[in-house]
């Protein structure tokens, strides 16, 4: 069946049904929104023309939220807990919902069962008939009560599922058996799926689909009143929770103190939270809609290190502000912060909220080492002397991210094998059935030793297409993310398939070529002259690097504000 664009919210707000803070949440956000989502479906609609749109059946677990995952959320929905997950439940949920697809959503272990016919009871018999759906969009929680519900059968269906997984999981440790014996194994990852089944809320390793969530859209008539109405000497403290406040945050609120006014929104219950000074004005946790009228009026929204990558630095920047945030200086990872510890990915992280530093930079977002007060002073002088009009990424507007959830609805399938790939000699039979000859094109980056890619691949089906592939070489210890990002590319994990061949390594000089089961290759090491190929398709590794080997990284062109997809995706 076709799916037809939805803009009446009713029904996906009955489905969502009530009870729980977390889950009123999430319904106050959907009706706040449900204006910008539904002209958001006009203009994708007329963009899209009359393009066919599969209508998918698609169930929605929503693991956190489950009783029986603990839900340690809900109960501090109205006490400064994250809320960042609930943002982006809500936003998946409207996208599937106003894309037209066919929803069943669950929030505990008995509609779990119910839906998927599986019998009630732990350790019940395992699904066996098919999978009364063709996608299934969870989080870890729920991966592991299907796990304990489905049984093998999970196994057999396992590429219809997405999980939706803020900080992304990278392939060494998704792979169980390598990250067993290699020392990536983690309380989260060893799923063995394909990397890009994780979805993220910002764009972090490409190796993972990047999800991400929606912020509100400002008219030019809000806009002008915005700018009109700005407060210059008036910040507004990015921290719902007193402990986001303690420690060794006194010097810098002082100098913050003696250009401006300083306003929190940090939840108490009925003393001031001590972590606060005297002189911030604290308004408490606020629901969104008032949050974000002070943002409207404030100049400066500014971090204090923590939360990591929320929503709200994005709703700042919407509404006209300035972020301020602390630079990282070691970065922060997994292994040396409790935060990420245990967390499924290597990724260091140069700052409070890495999207807004690389993303979306100056004038909006700047970044600073707190630990220099003349730095600190200077910056926030320079705040109060600029203007900014408010600004929100196509990627985070509704129709952006309906864009983005389309093309993955439509194109990502990873029940299919991979395309066939066909190395230069044989594609010329290829193209006499119709299929594109494409030439991947060879981008040299600086002080890099020259290698090109000679050959022709045709894969007709392949989605991001071909077309988007240029080939290049990473420096040594340099990973894939780095190197198609200094390029001014996008690295692509769907695109080694077509690059982990001799032919990918013709220009290369190796004097061995073997293939092994590690998650930097492709690559070669220069010294020795040996190239090594990638024998298991899920350590493609977008993210991986090692100081001997220079990489061999499949990138791909991207649409400005629309990270997730190529010139030719859509
Ligand atoms: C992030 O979670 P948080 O919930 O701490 O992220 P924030 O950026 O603080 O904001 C989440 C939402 O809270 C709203 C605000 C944001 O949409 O509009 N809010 C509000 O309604 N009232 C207020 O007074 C203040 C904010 C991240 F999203 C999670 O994935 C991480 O787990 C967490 C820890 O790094 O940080």
């Amino acid at each position: 069946r076709q799916a037809a664009f939805r803009t009446d919210l009713s029904v996906l707000l009955d489905q969502v049904g009530g009870g729980k803070e977390s889950l009123s949440f999430m319904k106050r956000r959907i009706r706040r929104l449900a204006q910008q989502w539904a002209t958001a479906a006009n203009h994708l609609g007329a963009k899209l023309g009359q393009r066919w749109r599969d209508q998918k059946k698609i169930l929605i677990h929503v693991g956190f939220l489950t009783e029986e995952s603990g839900d340690v959320f809900s109960p501090k929905v109205l006490k400064g807990g994250p809320l960042g997950e609930m943002v982006q439940w809500a936003d998946i949920l409207t996208a599937l919902h106003v894309l037209g697809h066919n929803l069943k959503i669950s929030m505990s272990v008995k509609e779990l069962q119910g839906f998927l016919g599986v019998p009630p009871g732990r350790g019940s018999c395992p699904l066996t008939g098919p999978l009364p759906f063709d996608l299934i969009y969870t989080d870890y929680h729920g991966l592991q009560q299907m796990k304990q519900h489905m049984g093998l059968s999970l196994k057999k269906h396992k590429c219809h599922i997405r999980v939706i997984d803020t900080f992304g999981t990278e392939p060494a440790y998704n792979h169980e058996e390598y990250a067993t014996l290699h020392g990536y194994r983690t309380n989260w990852g060893y799923w063995n799926l394909n990397a890009r089944q994780y979805m993220t809320m910002f764009p972090h390793t490409p190796d993972n689909s990047f999800m991400g969530f929606v912020s509100e859209e400002l008219n030019e008539t809000e806009k002008r009143s915005i700018q009109q109405n700005k407060v210059n000497n008036m910040a507004v403290v990015y921290g719902k929770e007193a402990s986001m406040w303690k420690q060794g945050k006194d010097s810098f609120l002082e100098i913050l103190h003696k250009y401006m006014e300083v306003h929190g929104t940090v939840y108490y219950e009925t003393q001031r939270p001590p972590e606060v000074p005297a002189f911030v004005k604290n308004h408490g946790l606020l629901p969104q809609h008032e949050l974000q009228q002070l943002l409207r009026k404030a100049k400066l929204f500014i971090g204090f290190g923590f939360p990591y990558e929320g929503p709200a630095p994005l709703e700042a920047i919407a509404n006209g502000c300035i972020f301020l945030q602390p630079k990282f200086q070691p970065p922060h990872s997994s292994l040396n912060h409790e935060f990420f510890r245990g967390k499924p990915t290597s990724r260091e992280v140069f700052s409070q909220h890495p999207y807004a530093e690389e993303y979306i930079g100056r004038p909006y977002v700047m970044t600073v080492d707190y630990n220099n007060s003349l730095e600190f002073d200077s910056a926030i002088k320079e705040i109060m002397r600029t203007k900014v009009e408010p600004y929100l990424p196509y990627e985070y507007t509704c129709e952006g991210m309906l864009e983005r959830v389309h093309a993955y609805l439509q194109n990502q399938d990873f029940c299919v094998p991979e395309p066939p790939f066909i190395p230069a000699n044989f594609s010329r039979r290829g193209s006499a059935s119709g299929s594109r000859v494409i030439r991947p094109l060879f981008v040299p980056l600086p002080n890099s030793t020259a290698l090109g890619w000679a050959s022709y691949v045709t894969a007709p089906t392949a989605w991001p297409p071909l077309s988007s592939l240029r080939l290049l070489v990473s420096q040594e210890g340099q990973s894939c993310v780095e190197a198609c990002q200094s390029a001014g590319f996008i690295c692509e994990p769907a695109h080694f398939h077509f690059i982990n061949n001799k032919e990918a390594l013709l220009e290369v000089q190796c004097e061995v070529v073997d293939s092994e089961i590690n998650h930097i290759l492709p690559a070669f090491s220069v010294m020795r002259r040996e190239c090594s190929l990638q024998r298991e398709p899920l350590l493609f590794s977008c993210a991986g690097h090692s100081p001997k080997y220079r990489r061999l990284c499949p990138c791909r062109d991207f649409l400005r504000g629309q990270v997730a997809l190529c010139r030719d995706c859509l």
